[in-house]
């Protein structure tokens, strides 16, 4: 696909949020990631086999009912199995996994999603570390526990500034969200404030909604305006980083399966500077770009390394997500 045309900019500023159908072909960029899932989910079964924690490995099962016969039996998501990311660092430990397999990398720097960043960011593309893989079964088939309401459960109001230090507040950040399967409004896709980016950084409560987790109570914004942003394979939606969003809950039938990646220009503080990060694609030196994936999934097995004995005691080593703003008298 082309850059962005007028249009489409104008629609972007004006709105903080962009769909945009057919970017990428999902059978080149996104079923060879479903592929590499299905081995990590049946390791991941035969390690709770092994440790007794689930009564069967669930051999037969699709990929979808294995991961629900999984959550239901041990009342949590394993997101930590799944995600290319890391915890907080005060959370890190050497038996921490993550998956940071070549088909996600691949992903990473598909030249048509770098093609749409690069029309609001401009050529030097730096792949922020904040980056997520989330997915959510039915909600009716999972118990109501604690960590599956917290990471497979709708996601709670939010500005993705506000959730990575305040370090990166002059960072031009833009998050790019796709499904990996058809996310219709049933399934529970995001959800977006239109407009609301033009405002500024506004409070995110710890203990607000959910105990624990960041969320805009929603009398700071124009909850009633918000629009469902359903979308199909090889579609994507890029963010402002300023724009009020969530997620609706997944009341379909199919897991809901998305990607939600960040990048910004090369050189600009990510906002998580304790996880790395790698030039995703620079006109200036070209050079530069990464293209291993085995390079990427190093960087991320030396953090590991390196953050398993940091922020363990007080004081913390490391800043992390530490913002000064917000003014707490709006999360009573
Ligand atoms: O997919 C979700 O539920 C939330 C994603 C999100 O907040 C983001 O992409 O920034
Ligand atoms: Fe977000």
């Amino acid at each position: 696909m082309a850059l962005l045309s007028k249009d489409q900019l104008d629609y972007f500023n004006e709105f903080g949020f962009l769909p945009l159908s057919n970017v990428f072909d999902p059978q080149e960029v996104t079923d060879p990631v479903i592929e590499e899932y299905k081995g990590v989910l049946n390791s991941l079964a035969e390690k709770l086999f092994e440790e007794g924690k689930i009564s069967s490995k669930f051999e037969n099962l699709s990929f979808a009912k294995k991961l629900t016969k999984i959550m239901q039996e041990t009342g949590e998501s394993h997101g930590g199995f799944f995600d290319f990311s890391l915890p907080a660092p005060s959370d890190v430990t050497m038996d921490y996994s993550g998956w940071f397999g070549p088909a996600v990398f691949n992903a990473f720097v598909n030249e048509q999603i770098l093609d749409v960043v690069e029309s609001i960011i401009g050529p030097e593309i730096y792949s922020n570390p904040v980056q997520h893989v989330r997915i959510k079964p039915p909600e009716r088939l999972l118990p109501k526990t604690y960590n599956l309401q917290v990471s497979v459960g709708a996601t709670a109001w939010h500005q993705d500034q506000g959730v990575v230090s305040d370090d990166a507040d002059d960072t031009n950040m833009l998050t790019v969200w796709f499904p990996l399967l058809d996310a219709p409004v049933e399934s529970g896709p995001l959800k977006v404030v239109p407009g609301s980016h033009k405002g500024g950084l506004l409070t995110h409560c710890g203990d607000f909604g959910i105990k624990g987790v960041m969320q805009i109570p929603t009398h700071l914004f124009d909850e009633d305006g918000a629009v469902p942003v359903p979308l199909n394979r090889g579609d994507i939606v890029i963010l402002n980083k300023k724009t009020v969003h969530g997620s609706l809950s997944n009341v379909s039938e199919n897991i809901r399966w998305s990607f939600d990646l960040r990048y910004n220009p090369t050189g600009q503080n990510t906002g998580r500077e304790a996880f790395p990060g790698f030039v995703a694609r620079s006109k200036k030196d070209p050079t530069s770009e990464l293209r291993d994936p085995d390079v990427w999934r190093n960087m991320w097995e030396e953090t590991k390394i390196k953050l398993s004995s940091v922020n363990k005691g007080d004081p913390i080593d490391v800043n992390f997500r530490k913002r000064s703003d917000g003014n707490q008298s709006d999360c009573a």
